[in-house]
């Protein structure tokens, strides 16, 4: 074939494909992993402009030690009684998310994904931004709720879309909404929040409040051009926004490069843009927390947008509906060469002496029965798929304030047909 072309004297034009490190069986050594050591990373004054530390979008931000002790300028010296705060949050988390996945598997919902080995990302920033900060998270920021205090029992109702279900079995299980805590409604159309972020934060300043936002996308997300037209507004209007992408190295099945992570890092993005990168370590609470705060600081005085790469490991399978152990080693998740968050803050606070084992254990123990007890709870309103929890001619509210003529025949023709049919459809 090549002979044949009129410039054959040329080398022939080829593509790179990115290909993981390691596939099923294979050995995993993440030695290639740069983690710089912690504390070694300088933390400018709030008000320095973006074009001044463009190495910290290539670096890590860390701040626990691998002796437990938290080092160097981004430090947050947070008390203990909030360390131990977040480390609640964070265990609340992974038992919530437990639990949910497990009602997946015994068929009492349909969907569940779990947030394992990411714990920090959200929790830590909950703690690290003001209560009414407004919040436009992926799927994988369930932390948010509960580091606000969500009621468990809620959540469970919209995963089970019971008939306690605040959004009336409308949404897929955990595309959870709550206004009132600051969480806007999860979209299954990624990086959607993005641009939603940057106008709701230009909204605020353009209106003299003081709110600010921030959202969350995943590293495969940075790949969608949402991404970038958000990027752009915020950028050129300082909007008042966090933007956060969590870089878990995996994108369902597809592996970080390729979004690009073979030829830079994410916050590298940022550069491009003008807007201020860091580079953090996501599996340390404190370092998440600390660069939150800074980034919150400076949308709060109007320095602008932030952009912060939570580098971490997704350490379970995508949702409910995956199977990690097709296309990855499962030696990945324990080789990851930052650890699991849960432990690190456990670790830093026996290390200061504010927390022991036993301690540990009993709070394990506590949070796991709030967990069971609350699924009980939201069990009584049922459970997905065990009959018809919302009123059937509820299906086509919510939508329209008025709603138009063409809907309102094609409700009529659902309920005229059901009656025909005999099923009980009636408005409870
Ligand atoms: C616009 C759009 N394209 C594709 C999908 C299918 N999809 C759902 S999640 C996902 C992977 C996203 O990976 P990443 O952004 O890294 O987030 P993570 O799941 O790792 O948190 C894809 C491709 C979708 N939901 N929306
Ligand atoms: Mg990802």
């Amino acid at each position: 074939m090549a002979s044949e072309h009129p410039r054959a004297n040329l080398p022939p034009l080829s593509l790179h494909v990115p290909e993981p490190r390691f596939r099923p069986g294979d050995p995993v050594d993440f030695a290639a992993v740069d983690v710089p050591a912690a504390g070694s990373a300088r933390r400018p004054d709030t008000a320095t402009p973006a074009g001044e530390f463009h190495e910290l979008a290539y670096t890590l931000v860390r701040v626990l030690d691998d002796d437990g002790q938290a080092v160097g300028p981004w430090d947050p010296k947070l008390s203990p009684d909030m360390l131990r705060r977040m480390l609640r949050s964070m265990v609340q988390l992974r038992a919530f998310d437990e639990r949910m996945f497990r009602a997946q598997r015994q068929g009492k919902t349909s969907f569940y994904m779990k947030a394992l080995g990411e714990e920090a990302v959200a929790i830590a920033a909950a703690y690290a931004l003001d209560r009414d900060d407004m919040c436009f998270p992926s799927y994988r920021q369930q932390g948010l709720l509960i580091a606000r205090g969500y009621p468990l029992v809620e959540m469970m109702n919209q995963i089970y879309s019971n008939s306690g279900d605040k959004l009336g079995g409308k949404q897929l299980p955990i595309m959870y909404s709550a206004k009132d805590f600051g969480f806007f409604s999860i979209s299954g159309n990624l990086t959607t929040q993005y641009p939603q972020a940057v106008g709701w934060a230009m909204a605020s300043a353009a209106q003299g409040d003081t709110r600010i936002a921030a959202t969350w996308c995943g590293e495969g997300s940075t790949a969608e051009g949402d991404f970038h037209s958000a990027c752009t507004f915020a950028a050129v209007y300082r909007a008042p926004v966090v933007l956060n992408v969590v870089n878990n190295q995996w994108a369902i099945s597809s592996f970080s490069g390729f979004a690009g992570a073979e030829a830079t890092t994410f916050a590298a993005r940022a550069v491009g843009y003008g807007i201020a990168g860091l580079r953090v370590d996501g599996n340390d609470a404190l370092a998440v927390y600390a660069a939150t705060q800074w980034a919150a600081e400076r949308a709060r005085t109007n320095q602008g947008p932030t952009l912060i790469e939570h580098f971490t490991y997704r350490a379970e399978g995508h949702s409910t509906s995956d199977d990690p152990t097709q296309y990855r080693s499962a030696g990945e998740p324990n080789a990851w060469p930052l650890g699991d968050p849960v432990r690190r803050l456990k670790d830093h606070l026996i290390a200061v002496g504010e927390w022991d084992e036993e301690r540990h254990a009993a709070q394990d123990k506590e949070v796991a029965e709030e967990v069971k007890a609350a699924q009980k709870e939201a069990e009584k309103n049922g459970i997905l798929g065990h009959g018809l929890h919302q009123p059937l001619d509820s299906l086509f509210d919510g939508v329209f304030e008025e709603m138009p003529w063409h809907l309102k025949e094609q409700r009529q023709q659902m309920l005229d047909e059901e009656t025909a049919s005999g099923r009980p459809w009636a408005r409870k």
